[in-house]
C-alpha cells in the first residue's frame, strides 16, 4: 500500500482515489493534493533536513488551535486531520506526513496583481499576531532554530564563501561583494536585538503571498502553511510581504529589468497590517516597519547565494545556477526597495498622525 494511502486508511478516510498531484510551488516539503469521491485532501511530507523536530510543528500547531478555539471560536484556523486517537502527524518508515482537508472554493496567487489582495493578506497576517497575544508564547516551540537569525546567516554565508569552489565563487564574484556592502543591514538587525527595540510574539516567516487562501471575491479566508510559527519578530512578517508583494515578478524572476517597487502595494500592505496592528506595536517598533523590507529581502538574497555556493543542499535547483540567479533577483529587489525608502517614510509618517 502506498504512503499516500496508509495515510488515508489512518485517518478513516474513504479511499477511492481519483487523482494524485503534486501541489503548490514550497520549496521545502513535498505536498500532494490528493481528489477523492466527494472531498479533497491535501497531503504533505515533512522536509526533516529542515524541520529536525517535526513533532515541534505539530505541538504548536496543537496550541494554537486550542488557543483559538477557546478565544476566537470563528477563527478559521487551518489544523491538520487527525485519526481516532487524535495523532495527526504520522511517520512511515521514518518520513513524517500530515493531511489536511483542502479548502473548497479558495484560490491561492503567487504574484499579485490587485492591491486589494495585498491589503486584505496583510490584514490576515496582522490579525493572526493580533489575536496570539494572549497567548503566552512560552507555550510555543521554535520549530527552526535561529531561522531569521539575519547575524547567523550572514556568518553561514562568510563560511559558505570560504568553502566554496572557487569556479562558483567566481561566478557570484559581484554579487558577494555587493551583499557585503549591504551588512549594514545586519549590522541594523544586531541593534534592534541587543537594544530590545523588538518584542517577541507569535509570527509565521513566512508571509509570501501564495501562504494566503481568498475567496472567489479576493476576501482573505486564512493563512496557510503554519510550520514556521513560533515566537518571532513583526519585522520578519512585514519584511516578507515586501519582499513578496511588491514588485510584480517573483523571486525565479531571471530578467530583472521586471523587477520593481509598486508603491501603491505598498500602501496596502501597509494599511493592512497596521489596521490590525497599530495598537500592538511599539512606537519604536512602528520605526522599523520599513526596515522589515530591508532585513527580510537581504536575508533571502544571503539564503539564496549561501546556497548556491553550497551545492544547493537547501533549497535544491532546476538547473545548475538557479539559487545563483535568485540571489541575484532578491538583490536587484533590494535596490529597488531601497530607493524607495525616502518616500515610504514620508507615506508612512502621515498616515500614522491622519489614522493612530
Ligand atoms: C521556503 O518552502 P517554502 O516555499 O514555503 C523557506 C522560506 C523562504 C522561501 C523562499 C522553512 O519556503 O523561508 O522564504 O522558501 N522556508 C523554509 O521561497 O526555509
Ligand atoms: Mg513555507
Amino acid at each position: 500500500m502506498n504512503t499516500i494511502n496508509q495515510i488515508l486508511t489512518e485517518l478513516q478516510v474513504e479511499k477511492e482515489v481519483g487523482k494524485i498531484e503534486i501541489f503548490g510551488n514550497g520549496l521545502v516539503n513535498n505536498t500532494w493534493l490528493v481528489t477523492l469521491n466527494n472531498r479533497k485532501i491535501i497531503v504533505q511530507r515533512i522536509n526533516t533536513n529542515v524541520f529536525k523536530h517535526p513533532e515541534n510543528i505539530d505541538h504548536n500547531i496543537n496550541v494554537l488551535a486550542n488557543y483559538f478555539k477557546k478565544n476566537y471560536p470563528e477563527y478559521i484556523f487551518t489544523k491538520p486531520l487527525s485519526n481516532k486517537y487524535g495523532i495527526s502527524l504520522f511517520n512511515f518508515k521514518n518520513e513524517f506526513y500530515r493531511a489536511y482537508e483542502y479548502i473548497n472554493n479558495s484560490y491561492y496567487y503567487n504574484i499579485l496583481e490587485k492591491e486589494d489582495l495585498a491589503y486584505e493578506a496583510a490584514k490576515q497576517f496582522g490579525k493572526f499576531t493580533k489575536q496570539c497575544e494572549g497567548l503566552n508564547i512560552k507555550e510555543l516551540k521554535t520549530t527552526i532554530k535561529n531561522f531569521h537569525n539575519l547575524s547567523l546567516r550572514y556568518k553561514l554565508f562568510e563560511n559558505a564563501i570560504s568553502k566554496a569552489d572557487s569556479e562558483k565563487k567566481n561566478i557570484a564574484n559581484d554579487i558577494i561583494r555587493e551583499l557585503k556592502e549591504k551588512s549594514y543591514i545586519k549590522d541594523k538587525y544586531n541593534l534592534i536585538i541587543k537594544f530590545n527595540k523588538t518584542r517577541l510574539r507569535v509570527t509565521h516567516h513566512d508571509t509570501k503571498i501564495n501562504n494566503v487562501l481568498f475567496d472567489k471575491h479576493d476576501k482573505g479566508i486564512c493563512i496557510i502553511d503554519l510550520d514556521t510559527i513560533m515566537p518571532g519578530y513583526f519585522i520578519s512578517d512585514v519584511g516578507d510581504m515586501m519582499r513578496t508583494y511588491l514588485s510584480p515578478a517573483d523571486e525565479n524572476e531571471i530578467d530583472l529589468e521586471n523587477i520593481y517597487i509598486r508603491n501603491n502595494y505598498f500602501f496596502a500592505l501597509t494599511e493592512g497590517y497596521l489596521e490590525e496592528m497599530n495598537t500592538v506595536l511599539k512606537e519604536e517598533e512602528l520605526n522599523e516597519f520599513i526596515y522589515s523590507g530591508q532585513f527580510m529581502i537581504y536575508m533571502q538574497a544571503i539564503r539564496f547565494l549561501t546556497d548556491y555556493l553550497e551545492n544547493d543542499i537547501y533549497y535544491g535547483a532546476k538547473f545548475p545556477l538557479e539559487n545563483y540567479y535568485r540571489a541575484k533577483n532578491q538583490l536587484t529587489l533590494l535596490e529597488r526597495y531601497e530607493e524607495k525608502i525616502a518616500d515610504f517614510k514620508t507615506y508612512i509618517k502621515k498616515l500614522l498622525v491622519k489614522k493612530y
